[in-house]
């Protein structure tokens, strides 16, 4: 079994954004730097053969290309209300990052997985918070003062399938293969 999901990578300009936004933020654990991507589709633990069904079925796909900015109207945020779970980079209303999230569920489907049917929040998490925050204010303080966040736009020419592997010291992502966005 393979542990899976679609993302974006994100370029180092704008990676180098979000360490900044990291820098400071009161939480025991950070994302590592090459961690940090945008999820399109978490497929989860699946059969090597199924897999290999859904790439194919990406590999087919003809989808335009687009730009992304990280920032959204509130740019940053947290997962989780007043129990936080995780804290996040949120990208802007972006139509061609709605479309391609939405086929590639789609195609996924198509290739006989099931998914579970969530609302796609396109966002980069810099933070997963596994226990309560002695203060969790002080967070909500610190991401109000960085509430202007914003990075740079970027062009998103590709996508790329990701097995996860799940390890004590956190986890570990090893790109599977990537898949062109046409012009
Ligand atoms: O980094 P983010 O949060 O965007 O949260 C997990 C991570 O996305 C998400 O898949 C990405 C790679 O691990 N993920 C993990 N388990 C999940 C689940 N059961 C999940 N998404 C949905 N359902």
């Amino acid at each position: 079994m393979i542990r899976a999901f679609a993302a974006l990578d994100i370029p180092q300009a704008q990676r180098m954004e979000l360490m900044i936004v990291q820098q400071g933020l009161p939480v025991p654990r950070l994302v590592p730097p090459e961690n940090l991507h945008l999820t399109l589709v978490f497929l989860g633990e699946i059969e090597e053969s199924a897999l290999e069904e859904v790439h194919l079925a990406w590999q087919a796909l003809r989808m335009p290309g687009f730009e992304v900015s990280l920032r959204g109207l509130r740019g940053l945020g947290v997962f989780g209300g007043g129990k936080p779970r995780a804290v996040y980079a949120g990208a802007a209303e972006c139509p061609g990052l709605a479309r391609l999230q939405a086929k590639l569920e789609q195609a996924a489907r198509g290739a006989g997985l099931t998914l579970e049917r969530r609302r796609f929040v396109p966002h980069v998490t810099l933070a997963r918070i596994n226990r309560p925050l002695a203060d969790p204010e002080r967070l909500e303080r610190h991401l109000a003062m960085r509430a202007d966040f914003a990075a740079p736009p970027f062009a998103v020419d590709h996508f790329a399938l990701y097995r996860s592997d799940l390890g004590a010291g956190g986890a570990r992502y090893e790109e599977l293969a990537r898949y062109p966005l046409g012009p």
